[in-house]
């Protein structure tokens, strides 16, 4: 398929006939998915970006190979990356972003399904989109447990390690404490694998900050029906979205193009202030 085949539900290939496709009822079930790229405004770094991202400034903490950090073997020799990591990226000291805030609104007008995130920084939590909504697909911050007796840590505590740069150990077998997001080497969490089906019943997808190259996550977009409108707002074309004849690519900054998309369905007014009021 090429770019330019007419699509089948989409009136043309736009932003524009996304948001006339809304405001016509034919999106009532949009599912969202997103990953590093819609946090790094609020100033999270992402982890593939040429010279922002995570990897590319890892040197200093001397890894065998960048995703080192995150790798559960790794992890059970030496945690001590991972917790000056941790010390970054805690949750708390970050604001969601206008991306957030738009899901929360979705979500608010009764549109959104549901929203699968890669992230773990629990700001679409933070920008008011209900729980029952999100699925954290590598988990996230906001619970922590031990790698080897598995008995949960408490929440007070894991903020004064991660804080002050230490490494928490479990307080009935003195394991490591890790956060419940995945690593690689981990299964992804049962709801993911539950609900994961949810995307062929998508009537819209929005794609937003990810390379779409961690697994299974990055296969959602291929369950998803044909015909059905996928769009993709990221810095680059990925996942081979693009392909399908209703597919839209909105390339560059995500912020930019949710208030492109946002200006076209009247709502943008309504996202400023939901966001302003936070
Ligand atoms: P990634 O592989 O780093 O890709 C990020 C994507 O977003 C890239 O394609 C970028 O071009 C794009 N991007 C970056 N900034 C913007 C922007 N402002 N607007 C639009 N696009 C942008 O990250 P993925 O999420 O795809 O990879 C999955 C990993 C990253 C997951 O396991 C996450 O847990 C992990 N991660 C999460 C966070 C977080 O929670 N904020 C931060 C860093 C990494």
């Amino acid at each position: 398929v090429s770019d330019d085949t007419a699509p089948v539900t989409l009136r043309e290939r736009s932003l524009d006939a996304v948001a006339d496709h809304i405001q016509a009822g034919g999106a009532k079930n949009v599912l969202v998915m997103t990953g590093a790229g819609i946090s790094t405004a609020a100033g999270i770094p992402d982890f593939r970006s040429k010279d922002t991202g995570l990897y590319a400034n890892l040197a200093r903490l001397n890894l065998p190979y960048a995703e080192a950090v995150f790798d559960i073997g790794y992890f059970r020799d030496h945690p001590e990356p991972f917790y000056i990591l941790a010390q970054e990226l805690y949750p708390g000291k970050f604001y969601p972003t206008i991306s957030h805030v738009f899901i929360a609104l979705l979500a608010a007008k009764g549109l959104l399904f549901h929203l699968f995130t890669q992230n773990i920084d629990t700001l679409e939590r933070r920008a008011g989109v209900p729980g029952d909504k999100i699925v954290e697909a590598h988990g996230s911050f906001a619970t922590q447990r031990c790698i080897d007796c598995k008995t949960p840590y408490p929440d007070d505590k894991m903020h004064e390690h991660v804080l002050a740069g230490n490494v928490p150990r479990c307080e009935e077998c003195n394991g490591l404490v890790k956060p419940d997001i995945v690593f690689f080497g981990e299964a992804l969490p049962d709801e993911f694998r539950e609900k994961a089906h949810y995307a062929a019943a998508a009537d819209l997808v929005l794609i937003m900050g990810t390379s779409l190259s961690v697994h299974p996550f990055a296969g959602l977009p291929g369950m998803i029906r044909e015909g059905v409108p996928r769009v993709l707002f990221n810095m680059e074309r990925v996942g081979g979205l693009g392909a399908r004849s209703d597919d839209v690519l909105e390339l560059g900054d995500c912020d930019a193009g949710i208030r492109k998309l946002a200006d076209k369905l009247g709502w943008r007014d309504e996202l400023e202030s939901k966001w302003r009021e936070l």
